[in-house]
């Protein structure tokens, strides 16, 4: 199967997966008493979404391998490309019933491979209307999804080749550990832009897409290498900033240049406008 084919497919079954997914979570809110490879308590919608998720994709003619943020070791189930997953992104959300997602990063190499790798990457976020957005091919897309007949559902494309832009709102995650240097520098961005934080990276990056701004989680104390994931969150996303014509940076380069030797790679992470994430390179660390 062509490449284009696979992503395509990809897209289309992580979609079909979501009228199960939302409807599913009602049941599936308490902790499981175990924690995932991040060392992360994880609840019982994290590891069934993650089941559901792995089962669709591995089924993929094309995929190669399959990695999730549940999961300790890549699966390797056939030729092809590659896919990472945070099933549930956002999960200690569900509770509350505030905004979680799913993000995918489809990547043409043996994983784990680095950013430059990254062929396409989407993410569906699970509000009150379930929108898919996908970059590939140097543009970014936004669909809806919307539930048909039996296991079927339709896309239905609601922004095209979606650019951020302005510097309206700025979110960071982390603020009991930030480091004195970057207290400093959010105390500046609260007296220019408007804080906009939900405490769901899907939630948070949709956000600032759709405003322009700036979103991020830096490293803090006790996460030197602040907490995403790079395969499964901070690469998929700074793939879609990228694309959509703003930057990625881990605070130094961009998120798509760091090289990546473990699965479960943790990485700072901040996307948007290039002034405000040039800002942070010079101030945060
Ligand atoms: P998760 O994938 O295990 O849910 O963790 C990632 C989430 C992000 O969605 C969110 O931005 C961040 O963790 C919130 O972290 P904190 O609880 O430190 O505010
Ligand atoms: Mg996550």
């Amino acid at each position: 199967m062509e490449k284009e084919d696979v992503v395509d497919e990809l897209i289309q079954k992580v979609a079909e997966a979501v009228p199960h997914i939302s409807s599913g979570l009602m049941h599936r809110r308490e902790y499981v008493g175990e924690e995932n490879p991040s060392d992360e308590k994880m609840m019982e919608a994290d590891v069934w979404a993650n089941e559901f998720f792995k089962e669709k994709i591995t089924s993929i003619e094309g995929v190669g391998q399959f990695a999730s943020e549940e999961e300790h070791e890549v699966t390797d189930c056939g030729e092809g490309l590659s896919v990472a997953i945070d099933p549930l992104d956002g999960s200690s959300n569900i509770p509350t019933n505030n905004l979680v997602g799913t993000i995918v990063g489809i990547y043409d190499g043996v994983l784990p491979c680095s950013g430059e790798d990254l062929v396409a990457a989407f993410y569906i976020l699970y509000g009150p209307l379930t929108t898919v957005t996908v970059a590939r091919n140097g543009q970014v897309d936004e669909y809806v999804v919307e539930e048909s007949s039996g296991d079927e559902v339709n896309l239905y494309l609601a922004s095209e080749d979606v650019e951020i832009e302005g510097k309206k709102t700025y979110g960071f995650g982390g603020n009991k550990s930030w480091f004195e240097s970057f207290e400093e520098l959010e105390e500046e961005f609260s007296d220019e832009f408007k804080l906009r934080y939900g405490g769901s990276l899907v939630g948070d990056f949709n956000q600032m897409l759709h405003h322009g701004g700036v979103f991020g989680y830096p490293a803090k104390e006790g996460y030197d290498n602040g907490k995403y994931r790079i395969l499964f969150e901070g690469n998929p996303m700074a793939f879609i900033a990228e694309t959509a014509g703003s930057a990625s940076s881990n605070g130094d380069r961009s998120v798509l240049d760091v090289q990546v030797d473990d699965i479960h790679q943790r990485t700072p992470f901040f996307a948007g406008h290039p002034d405000m994430v040039e800002r942070i390179e010079e101030r945060a660390l």
